[in-house]
C-alpha cells in the first residue's frame, strides 16, 4: 500500500522540479535567518541565487555534527522560539545531545512521513501498534506515535523498559505490529520464551525496526522468533527522526527516501567528493521543507549507497541500501576497516550461538587485539570444554576468512551480555588514541 500516491510515485522529472523549488526557498530562508549559514555561504563564496539546478547543490559547503554542537542548543533555529512547538534531542553517547526543534508544520510533516513509512511497511489503520521505542527526547517513540495516529491505527505507547510487563501487554492486548530497535525485539522475543509465551500466543505480523545497524541474518532470526515480517526504518534527529526512509516489503531491498522532503547525496568521507549512484560512502542530507531546523548538506556519518533503479512497489523514490555502520563506529583493526555489522553477519551464520555479542578492542604492545564476546545457546554445552574451544576456533576462522582480521572469540554464558532497551552497545574500545 502507498499512503501518498501522488508524491511517492511521481515521475522523476516532476519530483526534481519540486525539489529544486523547495531547495531554493530553503536556501533563501536560512541565509536570511540563520547567521551560521550566512557566514558559511559567504566563506564559500556562494549566495542562494547561485543555486540554479540540483547539481549546483555541490557548490554549497557541508555541515557536520560539530556545527550543531557549536550552536547548542538553539543557535541553528530558523524561526523564532514562539513558533517552535516541540524540542527533541539525540542521546549522544559523548558530550552534549543534538537538539532539534519543530514548528507545528514540521510536526505535521513528520506525522505524514511516518504515516507513509508505516504504510510502506505494511501497517494499516486496522492495526494495533505496540510502540516500544523510547518516548522522551529520543525521536523514536513520538515519531511512530504521531505517524500511527495520522494513519488511524491504534497505538499502545508502551515505550522502552519493563520487559516482562511488555510481554504481558503483547499477549493480552494482541498488538499486530511491533515497533522498537532490532536488539530490543530480540530481547522481547527471548523474554517471551522464558515466560512461556509462544509466537502463536501473539498476533504480531509486522515489525518496524531501526535506529541501529542490523544485518540481513538478524532480520531472518527476528522474523523466525516472532513470526512477523521485519522491515528496516531509518532516520536521525538532525534530519527529522524516524521516517526519513523505509523499506518496502515488496522488494525488501533498500529503503525509499522521502525525496520530496530530503535530498540525499553520497560522498567520499575523506575527500568530500560526490560519488555516483551505487558507490559506497557517507550519506549526506539536505532538508527542503523543514521550518525550524533546516539542514544543508549535513554529513550523517552513516555508510551506505544509493540505488536509483525503479522498484517493483511502484515508488519512484530513490533507495538507500541498508546502513552498514557509521564512520565513527568503524573499527580499524591493524589497519583493516571493519563494521560491527560485518562481524554480526559472520556470527549469525554459526550454529549454537545467540545473536547477542559485544566487540572489545584493546591495544597490547602496540597491537590491536579484537575480542568477540558472544553468548552460547545451550548452557549444558558450557561443560564440554573441547566443544567450546572448537566452536571458538571455528568462528575465529570464519572472521579471518570473510573479513581478513584476526579475532579472539570468547563464548560466554547465556544472558551475560547486557540487554538494551534502545540502541545496543556493540563496541567497547579500550584503546587510547
Ligand atoms: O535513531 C531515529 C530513529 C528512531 C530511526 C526509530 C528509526 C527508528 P538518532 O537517535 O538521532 O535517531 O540516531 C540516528 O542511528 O545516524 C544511524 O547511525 C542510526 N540509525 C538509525 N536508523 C538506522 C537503521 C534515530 N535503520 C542514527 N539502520 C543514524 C542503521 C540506523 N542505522
Amino acid at each position: 500500500m502507498i499512503y501518498n500516491i501522488e508524491y511517492e510515485t511521481m515521475p522523476r522529472e516532476a519530483l526534481e522540479a519540486i525539489q529544486l523549488r523547495r531547495l531554493q526557498a530553503t536556501l533563501e530562508r536560512v541565509y536570511a535567518t540563520v547567521p551560521f549559514y550566512r557566514k558559511r555561504f559567504q566563506e564559500a563564496g556562494v549566495v542562494p541565487a547561485d543555486i540554479r539546478s540540483l547539481a549546483d547543490l555541490r557548490r554549497l559547503p557541508f555541515m557536520a555534527k560539530q556545527d550543531l554542537r557549536d550552536n547548542y542548543p538553539f543557535g541553528m533555529f530558523a524561526v523564532p522560539m514562539e513558533n517552535v512547538v516541540r524540542i527533541q534531542a539525540s542521546s549522544g553517547t559523548t558530550g552534549k545531545p543534538t537538539v532539534a526543534g519543530y514548528t507545528a508544520r514540521d510536526v505535521s510533516t513528520w506525522s505524514e512521513l511516518m504515516a507513509r513509512a508505516l504504510t510502506a511497511g505494511g501497517v494499516t489503520r486496522g492495526d494495533i501498534i505496540h510502540n516500544a521505542y523510547g518516548y522522551g527526547l529520543f525521536t523514536g517513540g513520538f515519531g511512530v506515535h504521531y505517524g500511527a495516529e495520522r494513519l488511524g491505527a491504534s497505538t499502545i505507547p508502551v515505550s522502552g523498559g519493563n520487559t516482562k510487563r511488555q510481554v504481558m501487554i503483547m499477549k493480552d492486548f494482541g498488538p499486530t505490529v511491533l515497533t522498537c530497535t532490532p536488539s530490543y525485539a530480540l530481547h522481547l522475543a527471548e523474554a517471551a520464551r522464558e515466560l512461556g509465551v509462544t509466537p502463536e500466543d501473539l498476533r504480531l505480523r509486522v515489525g518496524i525496526f531501526g535506529a541501529e545497524p542490523w544485518s540481513e541474518k538478524m532480520r531472518e532470526d527476528i522474523e523466525q522468533r516472532l513470526h512477523l515480517q521485519a522491515v528496516d526504518i531509518y532516520g536521525l534527529t538532525e534530519v527529522m527522526g524516524p521516517g526519513v526512509s523505509i523499506e518496502c516489503p515488496e522488494a525488501k531491498k533498500g529503503l525509499h527516501i522521502f525525496e520530496d522532503h530530503f535530498i540525499p547525496e553520497i560522498i567520499n568521507p575523506e575527500t568530500g567528493e560526490t560519488l555516483p549512484y551505487g558507490e559506497v560512502g557517507e550519506l549526506v542530507f539536505t532538508s527542503i521543507t523543514k521550518e525550524a531546523c533546516p539542514i544543508i548538506r549535513y554529513r550523517t556519518r552513516d555508510i551506505t549507497s544509493l540505488n536509483p533503479e525503479p522498484c517493483i512497489c511502484g515508488r519512484t523514490l530513490i533507495r538507500m541500501n541498508r546502513v552498514t555502520g557509521r564512520t565513527d563506529d568503524m573499527l580499524i583493526i591493524r589497519g583493516v576497516n571493519v563494521f560491527p555489522s560485518q562481524i554480526e553477519s559472520v556470527l549469525m551464520e554459526t550454529e549454537g550461538i545467540e545473536p547477542h555479542y559485544q566487540l572489545v578492542v584493546d591495544r597490547e604492545n602496540n597491537l590491536d587485539i579484537l575480542t568477540v564476546r558472544v553468548e552460547i545457546r545451550d548452557i549444558a554445552f558450557s561443560d564440554q570444554v573441547r566443544r567450546l574451544q572448537d566452536l571458538e576456533k571455528n568462528i575465529s576462522k570464519n572472521i579471518k576468512e570473510y573479513l581478513g582480521i584476526s579475532a579472539k572469540v570468547k563464548l560466554v554464558e547465556p544472558k551475560s551480555i547486557e540487554r538494551s532497551e534502545g540502541k545496543a552497545k556493540r563496541v567497547i574500545d579500550n584503546r587510547k588514541f
